[in-house]
């Protein structure tokens, strides 16, 4: 028997709590491509086009790419790409169906398909979540890393590239070559002055192709800097099963969010934009402070109870929360280092900011894992942890639990957690980073000056810092004696189980 799956014909028969789309989805045509369709996009841009589309405002469908795997694809094509998105809050859940992407393309079956895409005249915005690794950048430097495999690929092999970069660069050639205009360039991603950063790279790869492009494409596209926030965990075979006993058909493509959601956009679009502001998007003129405040405040914290929750045997970062010597941890992380770091937009209440950061994190409902927000580490740390260390240092502020944060990462990336398991690292860097933990395993001082002088991720001003050495040996050799549960115990000044 063929299970009952979500899509077209089955769309009618779902239970009437569940939000479908109101509008005419054969009436719309694409205005947006989207690179890197995955769980974040789906539960936050696309949340927010579906509502520009139930306005009436028909042309900016999303048309979807992969990058890399055909999963999405797979997921979503045999459902006529459409799927749910539940919202999961302590006290119960939402669903809606989503039906703004129209079509979704696996770049690497056929890149062409995608360049083609790219070069449609009725293409007005690119949008991307390719995560930090996607920009291959140096993240110390922000610099276009020319070595990078995909980047020499791609310099080769125009008509077939692999990376992001690539594919905007040679579709902006083809539309410059075919008199067309460019379009906007909207990153969304968690980096800081993230459309700066895009820019960059487009114009450094532009330039490396020809530079006269690099002057078209300087000339015709824009890239607005975005502030993105929800907590988006990846979907598990357990959350699909429970949503089909509530649709009553089976959801591959489903993806789970919690109930906030916040999106921050420069207005700068060369060629038009949906009327985001509608479906509750902000724009203003300024989207740095709000960066700052989201990376430093909930990715520094998230990152902090990712390695600490993780090596002390917590599987997601709600069971983390529930430990109270961790909860206490993250309240004054967020009090006495991060928010030290940063300054507040006129009417920005940052103590209920962080209150309401203590809550989301402590959402019971979503099984957010440490694992997941572990990943890549060497390309976040930078933009989560060490503005604020250097701000801390230069200022004489606290830096306690930065520096238990750095001890907790180097010891994540050693690949063994606090019982003594093997982790599964995953990291562009993974091979050096724990070479560098083998070598200096037994002696903490060493272990810290050989992580700090690691220009890669922390650049080359904090080596010598000596209060900076001091205080990450300590936590090193803490952790190394006390493990993770007890050390942050002790430090929060709770008993010791
Ligand atoms: C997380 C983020 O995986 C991670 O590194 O910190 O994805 C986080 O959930 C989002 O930025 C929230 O907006």
């Amino acid at each position: 028997m063929t299970e009952k799956i979500l899509n077209n014909h089955t769309l009618e028969q779902l239970p009437a709590s569940v939000t479908r789309p109101g509008y005419d989805r054969n009436a719309v045509t694409p205005g947006i491509v989207h690179l890197g369709t995955g769980a974040f996009h789906r539960a936050h841009q696309a949340r927010y086009t579906e509502e520009v589309l139930e306005n009436g405002e028909t042309g900016w469908g999303i048309i979807g790419s992969s990058l890399r795997s055909p999963t999405v694809r797979d997921q979503l094509a045999p459902q006529d790409y459409l799927y749910s998105l539940v919202e999961k809050g302590n006290d119960g859940e939402k669903i809606r169906v989503i039906g703004c992407i129209q079509d979704l393309h696996v770049a690497p079956e056929s890149p062409r398909a995608l360049l083609d895409t790219l070069a449609r005249d009725e293409i007005r915005v690119v949008s991307l979540t390719i995560t930090e690794k996607g920009y291959c950048h140096d993240p110390a430097t922000g610099n276009l890393n020319l070595d990078h495999p995909d980047i020499r690929h791609d310099l080769d092999n125009p008509q077939a590239p692999k990376s992001a970069l690539g594919f905007i660069v040679y579709a902006l050639r083809e539309r410059m070559e075919k008199g067309l205009p460019g379009f906007t360039l909207l990153s969304c991603d968690n980096l800081p002055s993230n459309g700066k950063l895009l820019e960059q790279m487009v114009s450094g790869f532009a330039r490396a192709v020809d530079s006269g492009l690099a002057q078209w494409v300087a000339e015709n596209t824009s890239c607005p800097c975005t502030m993105i926030d929800r907590i988006v965990p990846a979907t598990t075979d357990a959350d699909r099963d429970a949503l089909e006993k509530t649709l009553g058909v089976r959801d591959n493509a489903a993806v789970m969010a919690e109930p906030f959601t916040q999106w921050v956009v420069e207005d700068n679009f060369v060629r038009g934009r949906p009327g985001w502001e509608k479906a509750g998007v902000t724009f203003v003129d300024d989207v740095e402070p709000y960066e700052w405040i989201k990376l430093r405040l909930l990715n520094g914290c998230h990152s902090l109870l990712a390695y600490s929750g993780y090596l002390a045997g917590f599987e997601t970062v709600a069971d983390v929360m529930a430990e109270p010597a961790f909860a206490a941890l993250a309240k004054q992380f967020l009090a006495n280092e991060a928010s030290a770091a940063v300054e507040a937009p006129e009417g920005f209440d940052l103590q209920h900011y962080q209150q309401q950061l203590l809550e989301r994190f402590s959402n019971r409902a979503l099984r957010h894992r440490t694992w997941q927000i572990a990943m890549d580490g060497s390309q976040k740390i930078p933009q989560r942890w060490l503005g604020t260390l250097r701000h801390q240092l230069e200022n004489g502020g606290a830096i306690d639990l930065l520096t238990f944060a750095l001890a907790c990462w180097i010891r994540y990336v050693g690949a063994e957690d606090d019982a003594g398991k093997p982790i599964e690292v995953s990291d562009p860097l993974a091979v050096e980073l724990k070479a560098l933990c083998d070598r200096h395993r037994d002696t903490p001082r060493e272990l810290a000056d050989a992580f700090l002088a690691y220009t890669p991720v922390f650049g080359s001003d904090l080596r010598y810092n000596q209060r900076l050495q001091e205080a990450l040996t300590n936590w090193l050799t803490t952790l190394g004696s006390q493990g993770v549960l007890k050390s942050v115990r002790m430090q929060m000044q709770t008993s010791v189980a």
